[in-house]
């Protein structure tokens, strides 16, 4: 191996949203969810992070940069993605002799976010699967999305769902190790290429309550929680899988808006009661009513992570009335960032 030489790879990794919400984990230290969730992974042409990984004998420890700021780099989620990928490319080198011994290196992990960071925007979700993928580029790892989705949730749970395109599942799991609590593919984006998302930015503040915190004190004190967790999600993540398989968007608009509400209000339901929703994600709810109403159909579904962003999901069939009826109102409503607070993403990619 040449002293100096730095090795890299790069790679981008997509936003997804949920339509179906992971919220309250059974194992803190490996992130495994009392849940299974669904989501739609947002086109990585719009919200995306961007992550270089290289690795060189001159650099003197691993260091982690987003959006040019210095980033800590110990915490206990980065670090179980570092091992998991560093003992993962220990094992090629193992058994290939002539590989480099990239394993020993330190690693300089370098990232940009397209989009504000810790808003309720998933920015852990892209940044956790582009850390992953890139060193898993880097070491040239054999490893799937299933098995990297695997190590990318212990760097944040919602991870997992980002290193497929289209339509992904993430199973609970059961396995106490958490070896089937992965990611699946159920369906892909080009399945059901139409779908689109407008993201109506009601705020790009970091968030008051994080999620991880947020969702353990929903776990700890929301009596609704239990409900959601055993009878409700389960039941809704069948009928979520089905009317993605029959393209049913009123099915998939109906589970997706009742999702979210019922998350927000296991969110209520906590003890302190936590608020993510404000007066302007309440305004977009019923913008999206009257869009439907007008309509006749459902031709919108809304729906709010840890966060008032909303994401608004509507077919390109409907950009007129959906995407075209915010973008009329934007510049008129006060809370919105005016037609700055709006943008449209090709959903499903
Ligand atoms: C989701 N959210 O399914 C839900 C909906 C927020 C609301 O996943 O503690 O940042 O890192 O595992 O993944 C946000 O939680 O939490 C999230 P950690 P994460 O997208």
């Amino acid at each position: 191996m040449e002293d100096n030489k730095v090795y890299r790879a790069s790679t981008f990794a997509p936003v997804n949203i949920a339509v179906i919400k992971y919220w309250g984990k059974r194992d803190t230290k490996l992130n495994l969810p009392t849940n299974s969730s669904l989501s739609v992974t947002l086109s990585q042409d719009d919200l995306r992070t961007h992550t270089t990984a290289s690795c060189s004998a001159s650099f003197a420890s691993d260091t982690l940069t987003l959006n040019g700021q210095p980033q800590d780099i110990s915490t206990p989620r980065t670090q179980a993605c570092l091992r998991e990928l560093r003992s993962l490319r220990k094992d090629l080198e193992s058994k290939n002799s002539s590989l480099s011994q990239l394993s020993s290196l330190q690693l300089k992990i370098v990232s940009e976010n397209n989009f504000p960071t810790a808003a309720g925007l998933a920015s852990s979700a892209a940044g956790f699967a582009a850390l992953v993928r890139s060193i898993a580029n880097l070491y040239a790892l054999p490893a799937s999305p299933t098995e990297l989705s695997r190590i990318a949730r212990q760097g944040s749970g919602s991870a997992c769902r980002s290193l497929f395109g289209g339509y992904v599942g993430w199973n609970h799991g059961s396995a106490a190790d958490g070896s089937d609590s992965i990611a699946y593919e159920v369906a892909p984006a080009d399945h059901w290429s139409d779908m689109r998302a407008v993201i109506l930015v009601a705020s790009a503040e970091k968030k008051d309550v994080s999620s991880t915190a947020g969702m353990q004190a929903t776990v700890g004190t929301s009596a609704l929680f239990k409900a959601r967790a055993e009878t409700i999600v389960p039941q809704r993540m069948e009928e979520m899988e089905e009317a993605i398989r029959k393209k049913d968007f009123a099915a998939f608009a109906s589970l997706t808006m009742r999702d979210s509400n019922s998350f927000h209000a296991t969110c209520l339901d906590t003890d302190p009661p936590i608020f993510y929703m404000n007066d302007t994600s309440r305004a977009a709810v019923r913008v999206c009513q009257a869009i439907n109403e007008t309509a006749g159909r459902t031709v919108c579904a809304y729906t709010f992570d840890a966060g008032p962003n909303a994401v608004v999901y509507y077919l390109a069939a409907d950009e007129a009335a959906v995407a075209g009826t915010f973008r009329g109102i934007l510049g008129e409503k006060t809370g919105w960032e005016g037609s700055r607070g709006e943008k449209v993403e090709k959903a499903g990619q």
